[in-house]
């Protein structure tokens, strides 16, 4: 009885994708495909190997927005390292990253840049594996 709650214990956090916390959607490609809308990200939470990563950012919202891949950790006032970002988005545009991004294994937010948007909800996290 107890070997079986184990068991089912194993099942759920499989299902879970990565044990506890937010759920990711898991991108194999290296292409993160978000779609940004006022003040979200779709999809909020991503998992994807190390290596060379592409943005394809599509603004579905009616202001402006963009993606930016920024250090999870920072001391307080400091200002967070952006790993690569997209230009600003008018509503209905896709944007790419401005430049490659590489990035190694680690936790990252996922973010737009714009005005006090980060403070009104649009961010997700980055696992790099
Ligand atoms: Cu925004």
């Amino acid at each position: 009885m107890r070997r079986l709650a184990a068991l089912s214990l194993l099942g759920a956090l499989t299902l879970a994708g990565c044990g506890g916390g937010p759920s990711y959607t898991h991108v194999t490609d290296g292409v993160l495909k978000v779609d940004l809308d006022e003040y979200t990200l779709h999809p909020e939470n991503i998992e994807v190997p190390a290596g060379t990563l592409h943005l394809v950012a599509h603004n579905s919202g009616r202001l402006t927005h963009n993606l930016a891949i920024e250090s999870l950790d920072r001391e307080t006032g400091e200002e967070a390292t952006i790993y690569g970002r997209t230009d600003t988005l008018q509503p209905g545009q896709t944007g790419r990253e401005r430049e490659p991004i590489t990035l190694k294994p680690g936790k990252y937010r996922l973010v737009c840049t714009i005005g006090n948007h980060d403070d009104l909800g649009q961010y997700g996290e980055l696992k790099v594996k």
